[in-house]
């Protein structure tokens, strides 16, 4: 059994989506991030960069102690190697893939989040910060789009893997974020495609609930910053 510690987020998402595809038993462990719950001992002793999400094994291959991992990208590879799915053994194929997930992991997540907390939450409008991220968050969905139209199909090729699991979370944020996917054709197609899988709806839904604004107490603990 595994232990999810989740919030519905795009990175939450990423794992509840892969969960559901790998048809594992696992338990939420709901982690109120707007109330602080990611800076209690207890989750900072599975996750020290008081992030979500984070797992726990109880049930490892060893058969030992359980074993806990924190980082979406880590998440992906210790459940795709657990279980031999969505990340090929080859060198080849293993390479493919994990270059695309360390892509999502280092540069369109954290671009798409820092253009989200400057576009959308930031007390300020900063011209600059919003024109950085922005540009950097253009650039990044047009290399996506240019991977996905020279393989005509996922992220790493004619196989979905956890490529996609990684990176289509954070695409869903498109619309909020100002873009439209009509200027991505091969991205277009790809997510229309992620999106109809049924494991997928399966993992969104997880933790589902009613998206209320941020309150200057949410934005305190997780911006470090208040609102005046
Ligand atoms: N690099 C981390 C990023 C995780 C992350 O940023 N999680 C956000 C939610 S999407 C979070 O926990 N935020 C809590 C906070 O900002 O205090 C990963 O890939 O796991």
């Amino acid at each position: 059994m595994i232990d999810l510690h989740y919030a519905p987020t795009p990175n939450g998402w990423k794992i509840s989506i892969l969960l559901e595809e790998l048809g594992l038993p696992y338990t939420v462990v709901p982690i109120d991030i707007r109330a602080g719950e990611q800076f209690k001992p207890e989750f900072l002793a599975i996750s020290p960069n008081n992030r979500i999400p984070a797992i726990v094994d109880r049930a490892p291959a060893d058969c030992g102690e359980p074993i806990s991992v924190f980082e979406t990208g880590a998440i992906l590879i210790y459940l795709a190697e657990k279980t031999g799915r969505y990340l090929p053994v080859d060198a080849r194929g293993r390479t493919r893939v994990l270059q695309w997930v360390m892509w999502q992991t280092a540069g369109l997540g954290p671009m798409l989040g820092q253009h989200g907390h400057f576009h959308l939450y930031a007390p300020e409008k900063i011209p600059y910060a919003i024109d950085r991220f922005r540009r950097e968050a253009t650039r990044l969905y047009g290399v996506l789009d240019t991977q996905l139209g020279k393989t005509g199909r996922f992220v790493a090729g004619d196989e979905y893997t956890i490529a996609d699991m990684a990176c289509f979370p954070w695409t869903m944020t498109h619309k909020a974020q100002g873009f439209t996917l009509d200027d991505y054709p091969n991205l277009k197609r790809w997510y229309a495609e992620v999106r109809g899988r049924p494991q997928v709806q399966a993992g969104l839904s997880v933790g589902k609930f009613v998206k209320e604004p941020f309150s200057d107490e949410a934005r305190t603990i997780m911006f470090g910053a208040s609102k005046s």
